[in-house]
Formats: C-alpha cells, structure tokens, sequence
C-alpha cells in the first residue's frame, strides 16, 4: 500500500500532507509528483488505462477550498444543507449542516436514547413495536424486553415527489433487526417502524423516485429458507433472498420478491418503471471464500408494471401475511431479469440525468454502466442481459459507490486504494466503444478507506456539483488518539471547478455507511410540535386522558383505578403542575406530562431518580411513561432540559408506600 512505501521513506501521509499544505507553492513540485506516481502505480494494478498516474495528484489544503467554495459558516450563519447521515450499528439517525459538517441533531430510530426516552417512552415503544411480527413479540416477551434495543442503519434516503426530495419523510434501514424506518421530517422524530417478514438481512433501501413515493425498495442481503418456496434450514441450496417493496405513505408492505443470490445495495430509475439490486454470492456461498469464486455475480432488474399485474392476477403465494412472486432466475421470471456484473458488486447508483445506472464492482475494479432506456427491449427478450451495459470504465481497486455532479461526471469510491476517481460518464460510453479516450480526469487521496459517497442533491435531477462526502472506514492518524476505537472520517471535498479539494475532516461515531444531502430549503422542520397535526404522536395518552375527564393542557391530576395510578401534569418553566404524588409499592404508574409552552427551544423533561426513567418533553409536546412502582422510598422527579432560571427547582416527588 502507498501508506508503506510513504512510511519506508520516514514519511507519514499525514505529515506528507502537512508539507505539502505548509508550501502551497511547492504542491506541484516534483517531490510530490513521485510520491504520488509511486501512490498511483500501486492502485492502477488491474487497471487497463493506467490513467491514474497521470491523474493530478491531491491538494492538500486542510483548511479552504483556494479559490473554490468556503467551507466556513460563521458565529449565527445557517448552513446550506442537510445531511441525513447514517449511524450505523448507533442505529440512529443524525442530522448534520453542510458545509460546516455540524452535526445539529441526533435522531433516535432504531437505539434506546437516554436523553429523549426513545425505547422507553409510551409513544416511542409504540412506534417501536406496532408493525412486530407476531414472532419478535413473542421473543421480546420471553426475553423480558420491551423493545429491540439495537440496530444497524445505514442507508438514509428522502421521500421523492417527481424526481427530486419532497421535504416529507425520511426512511432508512434496520440490517441488524430486518426493520425499514421512516421519519417525519415535520418534527424530525421517527414516526414508523415496520419489521420486514420473510427477508434476512435488510440493507440496500431507495425510495422510489416517480412519480412520486410511492414505494420504498428494500433488500433482504441474506439468503434463507423462505416458507412455501421448499426452504429447508439444513440445505442451503433451497436457500433465497427476499425484496421488499413497501408502501411509503402507509409503511405496509406493498408486496416482496423471491430471487438468487445475497442482495446488496439497491436504487429505483427515475421513470417509476424499474428497480435494481446488485448481488453478490451467486455461488451461495456460507463462507467468504465460498462467496466470492464466480468471476461475475449480476444485478437483478425488476419490472414494477409486471409486478404489479402478477400481484391483480394472483400470481403470488401469500407468505406469513405477505404477497410473494417468483422472480428466480431459474423460473424465468417476467418480473426479474440478472444482469452479468463483474465481481460481487456492491453500490447501485442511477445517475442524476435518468439514463444510467452505476454497479460498483467491488471485487473487479470496475463500474458497470446500464443503459435505462434498453431495459424495456430486455424484458422483451429483443436482446441479451449484457446488451444493456454500455460501459465498464476501469478504475481502480475496490469501486464501492458513485455519487454524481449533474456535469455529467461521476465520483467513485476505491475501498483498497483509499482514493476517490473523478470520470466522465459520457467517455466511458465512448471507450466501451472502442473510442480511445480515458474517462478518468482525477484521483485524490481519501483517508482511509471509503465505503460511501454523496454529493449535494446528487440522487435527484436537482444534482447541484457543489459537494462531495468521503465516508471514510479507517481514520487512523487523522484525529487525536481516542483509544483503540477510533471515529470514522468523513471528508469534504469542494467539486464546484475542474478538479476535486479536499477541504474538511470530521471524525463520526460508529459507523456512517451513506448520507443524504438535500438543500436546505427542501427541509421545513415546524419550530414547536403541533397540538392538532402532532396528535397521533400522544393520542393513547389523549384517550386515556379524555376517559379520566383530564384535559392534558390543563392537567393536574391523580387518578386511581385498582392498581393503576394516573398522573397527569403540565410542565411550564419553572414547575410541573403535581409537585408531588404518592403510590404504593408494585402500583403500575403512568406519568403523562404536557408541555404547554409555545416558545420555540423550550424543551422540559421528566427524569425520575432510580427507576432509570427519562423523558423529552418537547414545546406543545405530550409525552408518558409507565413503570411499576418496585422501589419504596421518596423518589424526585426533575426537568433534565435546563430550561430557566430555576431550571433547578422544576421538581416534584413520588413517594412509594411500602408493602
Ligand atoms: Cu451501503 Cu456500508 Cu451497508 Cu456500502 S453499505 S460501504
Ligand atoms: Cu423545565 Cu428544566
């Protein structure tokens, strides 16, 4: 690797890169070209062009783009976009400013949070659990949880109405839990879960981008016994995997599709007619050697039209509730059809001006280029699978994902080379003909080994060429030590002009797989919660309020019915309306709090000391909690939101009477 050969030469890439940042004028000199040769030559192994060591080396300003954008947003400036970036294995999802790569908020979905009570709170436990399977509520109950306390999500993607982001909702991937998310970008909190059946592994997930969405695209990446297909646990030849379309408005799931091979990362066109997901281990391999043997693996292509029409003609077999058609290669599907793609690809990427769509090679060092528009013919069977390619530009080692300028330039991640190429889509069109021409214009350095990448409004026809984000596997030296687990890092680089600067770092928790980076005038959060459009957020509360005879936004009160004791409260700075209540030991309590301030930032909470309970209670927000009253004794409750001047006196106690 070029980091070795730097390091055989007493130099870091760090400090190779602080030199050369310290003589901007020197950045071109000779030096660096060798450093940078000796980089490409490395990478260009498997690579029939060779153009990377003729591509400019990286400019190495750590703090501005010279000449480009400013990635500066001053004391009370706002930033220009949103990021919705993933959080990985946090399972949350985090919302962060562009360019200044601020992470503004945290959004809990998949996680239990200690700050909002997400996990914990009745409302929160009932977005969590509503859209179960039968099965996952049985093992919660067995295993004594109330919730799934983990997840893995990875790809963030926003609504779409005619192409580009509709500032809706905002939906994502639960790996680790098969669960498909979205969030209310109203009030930037989840506001469904829906646990996919039948499906091992949901990963790859696109929102479908016209007419509108419409459906949300999910990929089941393991293959698994599927009921009613001959799915045996101890055959892994009967083995499948399983696509998910869901219903985005309603979060049913609309219908799902058995097919070959682990399905990896998926995208929608943007005709509304088709669907895509590339795949890897057609070998259905159980290990890694196993799983990578083929030279090709394939992406497989869906046919919404005939899908739908096969679900109107009965032609599905209902599993576990669900509508599933047959869309195996050996059944010679009208729903499906796969795609040779060299090797185990990964990323799937449709190009922002409609006409293409990008596999990302992963283990062969190219991207595979579709041709939307012959898709049509294909499923006609006027022409072969491999007819649709129309390019398979060489571009280094490892191409995980492609992100777009809307120039008509495409930006690939090499996972092995840790380095971002620059190529022009149009000339790798023309070099697959036979042209010659290089499609590639440049490479630079990322650090270390990126996996996604995201320009600004680069998945809709609005791809602005602004900004691109490196996310970044391995941080290495590039943040003060914080022990053996390190952060990622993510990178901005300003793609406004010719060449590609790499401008900011920034270390992210584990572990940022994808972002979304939308305008900032797409996303309209309300400044408080709505009493009348936020109601379904607290309407259990409400119901069981309107049964007490309690207004919530007047509430004082104790209600008790056998062993079950009510509470309802106001928080207004500085105090809740029931400074005190009493209950017996083992009494089932629910606290139900109202905030009734209009102000906008006027966040109250609810913590009650020893009984491991937290709660946000946002401006115009109700928000309830049940417990069982175990421990005896004098048990304060606080705000936990500093929210006055006697924040600290905004308290009250519960007293448990023991038994
Ligand atoms: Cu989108 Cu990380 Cu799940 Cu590629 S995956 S890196
Ligand atoms: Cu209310 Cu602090």
């Amino acid at each position: 690797m070029s980091d070795e050969k730097l390091e055989q030469n007493g130099l870091s890439r760090r400090s190779f890169l602080g030199t050369a940042a310290a003589s901007s004028a020197g950045i071109a000199g000779a030096g660096l070209l060798g450093l940078a040769g000796c980089s490409n030559a490395e990478s260009d192994k498997g690579t029939a062009s060779g153009a990377g060591s003729a591509a400019p080396a990286a400019k190495a300003d750590a703090h501005s783009s010279e000449g480009g954008q400013s990635i500066h947003v001053g004391p009370g400036e706002l930033d220009q976009y949103y990021g919705f970036l993933s959080g990985g294995q946090s399972g949350e999802m985090r919302l962060i400013g562009l360019p200044s790569m601020r992470e503004l908020m945290r959004i809990p979905v998949f996680n239990m949070d200690s700050a909002t009570g997400w996990g914990r709170t009745n409302e929160s436990l009932r977005i969590l659990n509503e859209k179960n399977t039968p099965e996952t509520n049985a093992f919660l109950k067995a295993s004594g949880l109330r919730c799934l306390p983990n997840g893995d999500l990875h790809h963030p993607h926003l609504s779409f109405t005619d192409q580009t982001y509709d500032g809706r909702y905002a939906y994502a991937n639960d790996k680790a839990n098969n669960r498909v998310c979205r969030v209310d970008l109203g009030i930037m909190k989840t506001d469904k879960i829906v646990e996919i059946p039948n499906a091992s592994g949901i990963h790859g997930l696109r929102p479908q981008r016209y007419p509108k969405t419409g459906y949300v695209f999910a990929n089941g990446e393991h293959i698994v016994p599927v009921d009613g297909f001959g799915g045996k646990v101890d055959d892994p030849k009967t083995w499948y995997s399983v696509y998910t379309a869901i219903d985005g408005e309603t979060m049913d799931i609309a219908w799902q599709v058995l097919v070959d091979g682990n399905l990896d990362n998926g995208d929608a066109d943007y005709q509304g007619k088709y669907s895509f997901s590339t795949c890897y281990n057609s070998e259905r391999g159980l290990t890694v050697q196993a799983a990578s043997a083929n030279e090709q693996d394939w992406v497989v292509v869906f046919d919404l039209a005939a899908i739908e029409a096969g679900i109107k003609n009965g032609d599905f077999k209902e599993v576990n509730g669900v509508k599933m058609l047959d869309g195996r290669a050996e059944a010679n599907s009208k729903y499906t059809r796969y795609i040779p793609v060299p090797n185990s690809p990964h990323g799937c990427n449709a190009s922002p001006d409609g006409k293409y769509i990008m596999l990302n090679g992963k283990l062969s060092p190219t991207v595979t280029v579709l041709d939307v528009s012959k898709l049509d013919d294909l499923f006609a069977g006027k022409i072969q699978p491999r007819d649709v390619v129309v390019a398979e530009p060489q571009l280094g080692l490892g191409p995980l994902h492609t992100a777009f300028d809307g120039r008509g330039n495409a930006y690939t991640t090499l996972f092995i080379d840790s380095q971002m190429a620059k190529w022009n889509i149009e000339d790798a069109i023309k070099a697959y003909a036979g042209e010659k021409i290089d499609p590639i214009k440049q490479k630079i350095d990322v650090h270390y080994q990126p996996g996604h990448n995201h320009t600004t409004m680069g998945e809709t026809k609005e791809a602005d060429g602004k900004w691109l984000v490196s996310l970044n596997k391995f941080s290495k030296d590039r943040f003060l030590n914080a022990g053996p687990l390190k952060p990622e890092c993510d990178q901005l680089i300003d793609i406004s002009g010719d060449e590609m600067k790499l401008v900011h770092d920034n270390p992210t928790f584990a572990e940022p797989h994808d972002f979304c980076l939308v305008a900032a005038s797409k996303v309209n959060p309300g400044k408080t919660w709505d009493r009348t459009k936020h109601a379904w957020w607290w309407k259990d509360a409400a119901d069981m309020a309107a049964k007490d005879g309690v207004e919530l936004e007047k509430a004082a009160k104790v209600v008790r019915e056998g062993n079950k004791v009510r509470v309802y409260m106001t928080a207004v700075a500085p105090a809740f309306s029931v400074p005190q209540f009493e209950v017996n030991q083992g009494d089932e309590v629910t606290v139900v709090v109202t905030n009734v301030e209009t102000i906008e930032d006027l966040t109250h909470g609810f913590t009650l000391e020893g009984y491991g309970i937290a709660m946000e209670v946002g401006p115009q927000q109700t928000s309830s909690i049940t417990f069982t009253a175990h421990r005896p004794g004098v048990h304060w409750y606080y705000c936990q939101w500093f929210c006055h001047a006697l924040h600290m006196e905004m308290s009250g106690q519960m007293i448990v009477k023991p038994k």
